[in-house]
């Protein structure tokens, strides 16, 4: 080996400072003598603390817990009829992404469970530069001027004097303000829906909310709404399972996601369209398309397929992509459009405007994750961060001195706009109530008892009498009997019935499956013990995997059991260290004695029961669910008894819960 080589080999190895001078010991600090005092020219020391001290940059000031993944977005078919994007029109295009799903109330380190709205921001890295379409997974927002975003956000957020509560809405600042703001109502719904508590990021819809606009070669422009629908299908957990695992897991989504690309079951998402002709704009009697609080059901103007995007990478560092990550409404390409959405034109500024705290200077968009995959040329210069390296002298448009070539750049929509100035909103943004009657309408049996359970939790923990009293009028308004059920447990009066139902409703706003969806990567909890049948198991665990479906076993304690054969059978983990909760079924075999016996088997089956899950049992395994106060000779597809429960497993987690259940005796 040369002295060179020799010295290469050394330097990879070793650590080094940020100057790139190796160091040769990092646990101890330099002292006049080993037990003397600390020496100030220790640089290595000086420089280690100094970068630890920070770390930290501020949170995002909503949506700061997330969790995002890098894949790829490809169209079906060209869209040149719509549109000039190029990520849109080539069909050979794979255009690369990352995607960022967030939680919108709780801090960076609260739990990803609570009852809320999650965001879902897709950068598209396009051969014209970067695309952001920064959405939620609900169709609807709060308010209809971004002038009202700060006082929704505050009065969200933790109680300004003792900053509570932490990752939730249920206090009085939230719903004194809503319902002084009866614009929020049809958001309110949704959020009291299990739309709110998404079973998986991997199975949640996306929706960009505004009204964009696509503008084609001949400058012709279409609105447009977009929807992501997830090919796993759009499901849920239900209320008291998700407070449960913000305990028990409190990194429930974002594990799940990050395990998913991890085991290669890249989760992906149809990227569907609502095309609306300029003509057809004002043909929506009660809607405005410039009213983010109000949907285009899809019987007035369907959802068109137009791509797919797959989630296939897991990110380095979390800090320096996930965190990162910077996206701006304004981040828009060629053959894509703003609206007069005034929520829309608020944010216009608002993203742009809060990187410049957030990552400490005008430098971010030079961030990896955020760099566009074209090259950037401009005559911007200098600021905190900068990284390029500007070469010439002209800095200045136009010159003579350097090059500078103009070339066919982003050119907007010229729509007309004339009228005085005034701060005033439409007439036509007036209906708050509706739309937020339509999702009551359009939601199963069980689907409103939860949102009626929900309304009463949240209202139940408002301190403040007379807003309890408001918001039962709102929903008075909304639907007299959703009214009535909510004022019964919350200490309000029953109203008296003010107008009449529409009686509109739209399916596509139900998430009851109306088939079997995809088994993929559901997980069972098998419960072992000293006993079980070892072909039993191993059958039932090939038979489910052959589905792709995740089955672990729980033992008593890690290692393993002994099986009825003599032989044992390691176990996944330990029971103990888990919980029904962050699974899909429960399966209890024969054999196992102990069971019966052991409180938190029985608190499994029963748990699981109660929030809807399949549960299995066969032999002394029913004697659990006996325990667990479950009916066993109840008429449920979703309860499988007997030897043979795979079949039964993979029907009753095709449709996810069996939420038909009888479940007010059960002990969970
Ligand atoms: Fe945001 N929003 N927002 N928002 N929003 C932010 O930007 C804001 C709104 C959404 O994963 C912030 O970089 C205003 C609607 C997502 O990094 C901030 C208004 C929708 C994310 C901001 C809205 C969203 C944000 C905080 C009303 C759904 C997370 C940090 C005018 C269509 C993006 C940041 C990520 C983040 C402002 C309303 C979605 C402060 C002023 C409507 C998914 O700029």
């Amino acid at each position: 080996m040369t002295a060179t080589s020799d010295h290469r080999a050394f330097n990879e190895a070793a650590l080094t400072t940020d100057q790139g001078i190796p160091v040769a010991d990092t646990d101890n600090s330099l002292r006049a003598g080993a037990r003397g005092p600390s020496l100030l020219e220790d640089f290595h020391l000086r420089e280690k603390l100094m970068r630890f001290d920070h770390e930290r940059i501020p949170e995002r000031v909503v949506h700061a817990r997330g969790a995002g993944a890098h894949g790829v977005f490809k169209i079906y078919e060209p869209l040149d009829e719509y549109t000039t994007a190029d990520f849109l029109t080539d069909p050979d295009a794979e255009t690369p992404v990352f995607v960022r799903f967030s939680t919108v109330q709780g801090s960076r380190g609260s739990t990803d469970t609570p009852r809320d709205v999650r965001g879902f921001a897709t950068k598209f890295y396009t051969r014209q530069g970067n695309f952001d379409l920064v959405g939620n997974n609900m169709p609807v927002f709060f308010i209809q001027d971004g002038i009202k975003f700060p006082d929704l956000v505050h009065a969200l957020k933790p109680e300004p004097h003792h900053e509570m509560p932490q990752a939730a809405s249920a206090h009085d600042t939230f719903w004194d303000f809503v319902t002084l703001q009866p614009e929020t109502m049809h958001h309110l719904i949704w959020l009291m829906s299990d739309r709110a508590l998404p079973r998986s990021y991997r199975m949640m819809q996306g929706f960009g909310v505004h009204t964009f606009r696509l503008v084609n070669g001949h400058g012709r422009s279409t609105f447009v709404k977009f929807h992501w629908t997830p090919a796993l299908g759009t499901h849920s957990l239900v209320f008291d399972e998700a407070q449960k695992i913000s305990g028990k897991d409190p990194d429930f989504n974002r594990r799940d996601l990050w395990e998913a690309i991890e085991a290669g079951n890249f989760p992906s998402w149809e990227l569907g369209v609502q095309f609306i002709p300029s003509e057809r704009a004002f043909e929506f009697d009660d809607i405005d398309l410039l009213d983010a609080t109000k949907l285009i059901p899809e019987e007035l103007v369907p959802v068109t397929p137009v791509g797919r995007l797959t989630l296939n990478r897991n990110p380095d560092n979390f800090f320096a992509e996930t965190e990162q990550v910077a996206f701006s409404v304004g981040n828009i390409v060629p053959g894509i459009d703003f609206t007069d959405d005034p929520l829309l034109q608020a944010r216009l500024f608002s993203y742009l405007d809060t990187q410049l705290t957030r990552l400490g200077g005008p430098n971010f968009a030079q961030l990896p994750i955020n760099r566009p995959r074209v090259p950037v040329r401009n005559h911007q210069q200098d600021g905190f961060h900068q990284q390029r390296v500007p070469v010439g002298r002209a800095n200045y448009s136009p010159n003579s001195l350097g090059t500078q070539d103009d070339g066919a750049g982003f050119t907007h929509h010229p729509e007309l706009v004339d009228g005085p100035k005034e701060r005033k909103r439409s007439v036509t943004f007036a209906d708050h109530y509706s739309q937020a009657t339509l999702f009551w309408n359009s939601m199963s049996a069980w689907e409103r008892e939860h949102i009626v359970a929900a309304y009463r939790f949240e209202l139940g923990k408002v301190t403040t009498m007379a807003i309890r009293v408001r918001m039962v009028e709102h929903l008075n308004r909304v639907d007299h009997d959703l009214a009535v059920a909510v004022a019964a447990g919350i200490g309000v009066e029953e109203p008296v019935k003010s107008v009449d139902n529409h009686g509109r409703a739209s399916a596509a706003l139900s998430q009851a499956p109306t088939s079997p969806g995809p088994v993929t990567t559901r997980k069972v909890a098998v419960l072992m013990g000293d006993g079980v049948s070892a072909r039993w198991v191993a059958g039932l665990s090939e038979n489910l995997a052959e589905h792709g479906v995740t089955v672990e076993l729980l033992g008593p304690v890690d290692g393993t059991v002994d099986t009825d054969d003599g032989l044992p059978m390691e176990v996944t983990r330990a029971m103990s260290t888990v919980a029904s909760v962050v699974y899909d079924a429960v399966v209890v075999p024969d054999g196992v004695l102990s069971l019966a016996a052991d409180g938190l088997a029985v608190q499994f089956a029963a748990e699981a029961y109660k929030h809807g899950k399949p549960v299995a049992a066969a032999g002394t395994g029913e004697d659990v669910l006996l325990r667990a106060h479950i009916r066993l000779d109840a008429e449920d597809p979703a309860l499988i008894l007997g030897d043979a429960p795979a079949a039964g497993l993979l029907a009753a987690l095709a449709v996810h819960r069996n939420f038909a259940r009888d479940i007010a005796a059960i002990p969970a």
